[in-house]
């Protein structure tokens, strides 16, 4: 890997992925991109991981799509090369994807950020979708998932004029879980990933499914799914475990089974 940094076990079960091109504030090349890709294919097979980090560094999250690898490309260049194909292995993913956001998201490192399922920010986390500023628009899912997050009065405004949020404004309209000092971004997704990471992973992949339905179909087919997979932890001897040290008043033993 030459663009990103994997370490499996970062904190026990919760592996850490750091996008590394520091000097270019993370600007997401095509390989990188595919370094991401592979990372978290091999990352959700593997049993000892339960929750994923993404992170940058304080600087940058990610500044965007590489836009000098883009920029003389034409219109059929990028259908062919369809580099979008290798992100939707981030929402492929089963497992929680925390993304530990601190200085720039934008464009395409915004999107990447909205594409996992929590983002913990530091105080000085920047959100926007600024493509508009170079003659295009968002094009990983910045339309749909800041306006379902922010509405569509925000959301309109934020992308027509490229104008970058603070992160305590993307908390005021719960695009991000939480906000902390910049020293502890990623010690604070690394706790809340380990508390994930002690649940069932049989009712926390559910769960996650669950409430990405809520995003992707109308309530009712939401909540038909969300029940299935409700009845479904019901096969499990993690659900059953659960339910009986609750009951007993110990604490539970999950095995993954
Ligand atoms: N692409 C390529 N290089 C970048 C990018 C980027 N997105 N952002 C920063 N860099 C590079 C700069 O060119 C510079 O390199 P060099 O020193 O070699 O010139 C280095 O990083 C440092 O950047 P700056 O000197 O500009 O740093 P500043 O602190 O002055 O400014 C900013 C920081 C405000 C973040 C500024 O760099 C900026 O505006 N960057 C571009 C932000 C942007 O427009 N992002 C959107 C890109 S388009 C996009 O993401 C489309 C997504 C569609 C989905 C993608 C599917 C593939």
């Amino acid at each position: 890997m030459e663009f990103i940094l994997v370490t499996e076990q970062y904190a026990p079960a919760v592996a850490l992925i750091q996008l590394n091109r520091p000097k270019e504030l993370n600007a997401l090349n095509r390989q990188l991109m595919e370094e991401v890709r592979d990372a978290l294919k091999q990352l959700d097979g593997n049993a000892a991981v339960r929750v994923i980090i993404i992170t940058g560094n304080d600087q940058a999250f990610a500044a965007g799509a590489d836009i000098k690898q883009m920029a003389d490309m034409s219109a059929i260049d990028m259908l062919l090369i369809d580099q979008f194909s290798t992100w939707d292995q981030i929402r492929k993913t089963k497992k929680p994807v925390i993304a530990a956001v601190s200085g720039f998201a934008l464009g395409g490192g915004c999107e990447f950020a909205m594409t996992c399922d929590m983002i913990i920010a530091s105080e000085t986390a920047t959100f926007g979708q600024p493509e508009i500023k170079i003659g295009t628009l968002p094009g990983a899912g910045g339309t749909q998932r800041l306006t379902k997050a922010l509405g569509k009065a925000k959301a309109m405004e934020l992308i027509l004029t490229g104008r970058f949020m603070p992160a305590t404004e993307a908390l005021a309209h719960g695009l991000i879980t939480k906000i902390v000092p910049i020293e502890m971004y990623l010690q604070e997704a690394v706790a809340l990933a380990t508390e994930i990471a002690r649940m069932s992973p049989i009712a926390v992949q559910l769960a996650k499914e669950a409430v990405n339905r809520s995003f992707e179909t109308l309530l009712d087919e939401g909540l038909a799914f969300e029940r299935k997979n409700f009845y479904l932890t019901f096969a499990s001897a993690d659900q059953k475990e659960g339910m009986k040290a609750f009951v007993e008043k110990r604490k539970p033993l999950y095995t993954g089974k």
